[in-house]
């Protein structure tokens, strides 16, 4: 059974046991022990301990050697970390150890150095009297953070907010999704492995309403509360956060457009998009549903994106013929299947897809789903519009770059859009003009963890990534000092 990590032991929650289902056959991997009001109590107080005890007595630079150290055995335990991962994922194995497995041991030790390497503002000013005062800032952790985090890239996305968080010095109770807690409760031996101390990582499972999500987030001793879920997931936890009027960095959904040119590179163009739609198994939240295609290339553009969707091969993780996952669970299918069938109502011409492949007996069970590419829908029908969170994109066409703008800002999301193009002009003038957090020039995913990364409108707010990482997870106070003794 998977547990609760607090304060430093695994110990059964106090709430009910649910199941953690292998999205690949559908059979049961583990239970897990929910965490009930009481739990998620136990885990903020010792939380809130460890602020005051051995952890926020360390220097900066212990705290840095210890993320260090965490990193360093999350690679030294990489099958473990990958094996869990797969199960509670059904994403292929290769996709796990090339992204999932290595950015979690990296977003421990891309935060510990950019928080070693933040500079201190200083200002210098003068009082009414003539003498000068000495204005810096001091940066203290906000203390301690309540980390809810969803199921498409369950450690990545932990570590990427646990780790800027205890570099800044908070400590942290993560919410892992129902559907995937298991790396985040192995990271409790990691924790345990490197001596960081008891209380500053702890992990409550369970689910959103009515439950551990809901208790946490609307805990009162909670100082801070970082997010990466749907929208309106993302609604309700700000909802929550507004009685105790706490700060929140919201990660939330997308309906990212990608732009492709007439003068692209069509290796390129095709490269990036079946990435950028079909990795992951369209359940990225960066990944792309709608695509623009200039009309001169238009029907080719469809024709190699729907070849490259036909080659991908649904398969057991560990399948070294296999690259693509399932679905994470029943649940979701019938959601991408509501929209499969809605697009076909809308007027889509199913270009490849669209359905349930055939499988082989023992995955049966699974969330299987087809890669599919719609033509025909027009740029204002839901299919269009609304997130999916599948493998599958709208490919709409365009004539000039104007029209292609209009219709790339026309929507309530603003996360992320891709431009393919040889034209630099042009892809400096559509960058600046996009209304997204976001921006790639003919690639995808791609990206210096130093930079802000965050959505406008519906898709959060808030940037993390490098400094503005330790932006949210850190109080700036300004200290004035006044120096009586000079005469200028
Ligand atoms: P979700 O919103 O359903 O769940 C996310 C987490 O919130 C889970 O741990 C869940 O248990 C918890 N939760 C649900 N209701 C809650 C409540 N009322 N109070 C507290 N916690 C609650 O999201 P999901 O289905 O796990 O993930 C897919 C969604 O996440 C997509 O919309 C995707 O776009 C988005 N996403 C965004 C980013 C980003 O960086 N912007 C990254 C990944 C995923
Ligand atoms: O790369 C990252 O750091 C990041 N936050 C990716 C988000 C992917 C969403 O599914």
């Amino acid at each position: 059974m998977i547990l609760n990590f607090i304060d430093g032991q695994y110990r059964e929650g106090g709430g009910r046991i649910f199941n953690d289902i292998n999205p690949v056959d559908g059979s049961l991997i583990t239970h897990v022990s929910e965490a009930s009001r009481e739990g998620v109590d136990d885990a903020v107080r010792a939380a809130r301990a460890a602020l005051a005890g051995p952890w926020g007595s360390l220097k900066l630079a212990q705290r840095c050697d210890l993320l260090y150290a965490v990193a360093a055995e999350i690679d030294r335990r990489a099958e473990d970390f990958l094996a869990a991962e797969v199960a509670d994922t059904g994403k292929p194995r290769s996709l796990a150890s090339h992204l999932d497995i290595p950015r979690g041991a990296a977003n421990f030790r891309v935060f510990a150095d950019a928080v070693r390497n933040v500079p201190t503002e200083a200002f210098t000013s003068h009082a009414p009297d003539g003498k000068p005062a000495l204005n810096y800032a001091l940066r203290r952790p906000k203390g301690v953070v309540a980390v809810i985090c969803p199921w498409n890239l369950p450690l990545l996305l932990m570590t990427w907010k646990v780790g800027p968080a205890l570099a800044c010095g908070n400590t942290v109770v993560v919410k892992p999704s129902e559907e995937t807690p298991a790396t985040a409760a192995l990271m409790g031996e990691v924790m345990n492995a490197v001596g960081v101390p008891k209380g500053v990582y702890n992990v409550v499972h369970g689910f959103g309403p009515g439950s551990a999500g809901e208790f946490l987030t609307t805990h009162p001793d909670i100082d801070a509360i970082t997010f990466t879920g749907e929208t309106r997931t993302g609604a309700a936890i700000m909802r929550a956060s507004a009685a105790g009027i706490k700060p929140v960095s919201m990660e939330l959904g997308g309906k990212n457009p990608a732009v492709v040119f007439a003068d692209s590179d069509l290796d390129a163009t095709i490269a990036g998009l079946t990435r950028s739609v079909f990795e992951n198994t369209g359940q990225v939240c960066l990944g792309t549903e709608r695509v623009y295609v200039q009309r001169p290339i238009f029907e080719t553009v469809v024709a190699k994106l729907a070849d490259a969707a036909s080659r991908l091969k649904p398969g057991r993780p560990d399948d070294a013929n296999a690259n693509f996952g399932p679905l994470i669970s029943a649940e979701h299918q019938q959601k991408v299947l509501g929209y499969y069938a809605l697009a076909r109502e809308e007027g889509a011409t199913v270009v490849c897809g669209g359905g349930v492949p055939q499988m082989p007996r023992d995955l049966k069970q699974g969330a299987w789903i087809e890669p599919t590419v719609w033509t025909g829908l027009s740029h204002q029908s839901r299919t269009a519009r609304e997130e999916i969170f599948g493998p599958c994109c709208a490919v709409i066409p365009f004539d000039t770059e104007a029209e292609a703008l209009r219709m790339a800002n026309d929507t309530r999301y603003g996360l992320a859009a891709s431009v393919y193009t040889r034209d630099i002009d042009r892809a400096h003038r559509f960058a600046s003009a996009l209304k997204v957090g976001v921006v790639w020039v003919n690639t995808w995913f791609l990206r210096d963890l130093r930079t802000a990364f965050g959505g406008s409108g519906s898709s959060g707010i808030g940037r993390e990534g490098g400094v503005h990482s330790l932006e949210f997870y850190t109080e700036l106070s300004n200290v004035c000092i006044k120096f009586n003794g000079a005469t200028e």
